[in-house]
């Protein structure tokens, strides 16, 4: 018992002493890739026929930003109506990319199914130009984003209006399988956000509780028996 009272002190100074508290996408399968964030990613910079995924940034919001969808688990289109969220700041977020841009532009790509799961639950996705443009500034440091890119309706900087543009949301809020079409210089863009888990705060609390439960369990074996 002594041993794992060590053992939980020293797990406990581990996690205090972590930085990174964010989610981020940890895997992808089907039709796409997590890549390092590219150096730009304007239409026709970083192309691919798959999607490309990268994680972006972590930290909190600076100011209240409102995304179009508030990652409600179900099944979508481009013309779903969708429930915006605000999220407030101070929030703690990570964020990440996922990105369609095919190599021939002179031709419509169904580009089939991506699966990207994330460490923790989606917060909120930004799915048109507008969010797309107003959530840049917690796009990756190093990458170049199309800020203010506005092709005709129904196409958008992200998402567009058209039914063949599709995506579900798993019912724990951590999976996101994405099911895009890319029409003559079709480029689609969905920026989501994940949540932090565990805050700092309830770790440290959790920690707190862990030691004394091991600790308590400690000292009534240490008394003798009546
Ligand atoms: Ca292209
Ligand atoms: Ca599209
Ligand atoms: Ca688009």
């Amino acid at each position: 018992m002594k041993k794992l009272f060590v053992v939980g002190c020293s797990l406990t100074l581990l996690l205090l002493a972590s930085p990174v508290f964010a989610g981020f996408a940890v895997s992808v399968t089907g039709n796409g890739a997590l890549v390092a964030p590219p150096v730009n990613a304007s239409p026709g910079a970083f192309e691919s026929d798959a999607y490309q995924v990268w994680n972006e940034s972590s930290g909190t919001i600076g100011a209240p930003v409102t995304l179009d969808y508030n990652g409600a688990p179900g099944s979508y289109n481009g013309l779903s109506a969708f429930t915006p969220t605000t999220l407030a700041t101070g929030t703690p977020y990570g964020s990440t990319m996922v990105q369609l841009d095919p190599v021939n532009d002179d031709i419509i790509h169904h580009s089939g199914l991506a699966t990207i799961t994330f460490s923790t639950k989606i917060l909120g996705i930004a799915l048109r130009g507008t969010s797309l443009d107003a959530t840049d500034p917690y796009g990756a440091p190093g990458t170049t984003y199309p800020t203010g890119y506005n092709p005709a309706l129904p196409d958008t900087r992200g998402i567009d209006y058209r039914t063949n543009d599709r995506f579900t949301v798993s019912a724990d809020g951590k999976t996101l399988e994405v099911r895009l079409t890319a029409n003559f210089n079709g480029f689609d863009e969905l920026r989501v956000f994940t949540a932090a888990v565990p805050e700092p705060a309830s770790l440290v609390v959790w920690s707190i509780v862990g030691a004394v439960v091991a600790g308590g369990s400690f000292w009534r074996r240490q008394r003798p028996a009546v």
